[in-house]
């Protein structure tokens, strides 16, 4: 037991006096500094007898510090890792978003033109049609196309060379009082009396130019002609206005060229140059000025009389009587290349 005890102090004392004693760490304890502790008391028996101790604490120690070098690189490589795997990722998005914008622009374009084939197409299929009435055929009701329109059918004098009636009155059957609308979209039958409408003869006139002849009759039978060489007329943002006649050739007199420049008027438009209303009292829709010398769409009057002067007018022909009222009217255009 006394040896023992002897052992154990001696040990304790020699703790007390090595380097590893006074250290923080491991970290601050090299093997150099605790031999060199140990050759200042080389002298020592009693180091010569622990020195095993010792050298099994430092090995311990060496291997601690290798481990965590182990550790710490392993943890660095597999940041290293995260940090590159997250940079891959990043690029794969981002060449995804890539990829999905051009397929959306590409199925855009596709569209687009699948869009315009179908309009091709439909135009091709409609290509049956005439784009105006045509030359040398009978007169009869045709269906034409007139560039940038959709087909539709209209009463041709094609014996005469392609004109297109566009207004014809010739038995009381239809009522032109009619208010804007109708006198924008066309009314009545085409294969009697009827009006083609303000919208078609703007989009007609101005695709191409167009003549204008205009066919009148009286009670008596007897017949006049007024002819014009460029025909147009305005949009509806514009009034359907009487753009051009062009030059007036003829026998009936020029009745028309007083509403050159004047925008449609109806019952329910009043856009005529007079203080009255030149489209009401049962006229029909005309290219009122103050008011007119012709208007084809008035009260149709079988006995050719009309004493409300409302009636058919063309006043250079019946000596601007307006009591006369004509029993036959028909407009008609065709494209001046023709
Ligand atoms: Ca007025």
């Amino acid at each position: 037991m006394k040896s023992g005890l002897v052992v154990i102090v001696l040990f304790l004392f020699l703790l007390k006096e090595h380097p590893l004693a006074g250290a923080n760490s491991i970290k601050d304890v090299s093997k150099e500094s605790i031999y060199e502790s140990a050759e200042n008391k080389s002298n020592s028996y009693c180091f010569s007898i622990f020195k095993p101790i010792l050298d099994y604490f430092v090995k311990n120690a060496d291997e601690a510090k290798a481990e965590l070098r182990k550790t710490i690189e392993d943890l660095q490589s597999q940041l290293k890792n995260a940090k590159d795997r997250i940079e891959v990722k990043d690029i794969l998005m981002s060449v995804k978003d890539e990829n999905i914008s051009d397929l959306r622009n590409h199925i855009k374009s596709l569209e687009t033109t699948l869009s315009e084939r179908s309009k091709q197409l439909s135009e091709c299929r409609e290509s049956d049609f005439p784009d105006t009435c045509p030359s040398g055929g009978a007169n009869e009701v045709y269906q034409i196309k007139p560039r940038g329109m959709e087909p539709f059918k209209v009463p041709c004098v094609s014996s005469a060379a392609g004109w297109t009636v566009i207004q014809r009155r010739f038995d009381g059957s239809e009522n032109f009082d009619r208010n804007w609308t109708d006198y924008r979209q066309g009314f009545g039958n085409i294969r009697g009396e009827f009006f083609i409408g303000l919208e078609k003869l703007h989009r007609m006139t101005v695709a191409r130019p167009h003549e204008l002849y205009i066919k009148l009759g009286k009670v008596d039978g007897s017949t006049s002609y007024a002819r014009y060489d460029d025909f147009q007329i305005g949009s509806e943002a514009e009034s359907y206005e009487l753009k051009k006649t062009g030059k007036y050739s003829g026998e009936a007199g020029d009745s028309i060229a007083m509403h050159l420049g004047n925008k449609f008027s109806t019952f329910d438009r009043d856009n005529d140059r007079d203080t009255r209303h030149c489209a009401g009292n049962k006229c029909g829709g005309w290219w009122y000025n103050d008011c007119a010398q012709s208007s084809l769409n008035g009260q149709y009057y079988k006995n050719g009389q009309s004493d409300e002067k409302n009636g058919i007018n063309w006043a250079s022909w019946h000596d601007y009587t307006y009591t006369i009222s004509l029993t036959f009217a028909e407009m008609m255009i065709r494209p001046k290349s023709l």
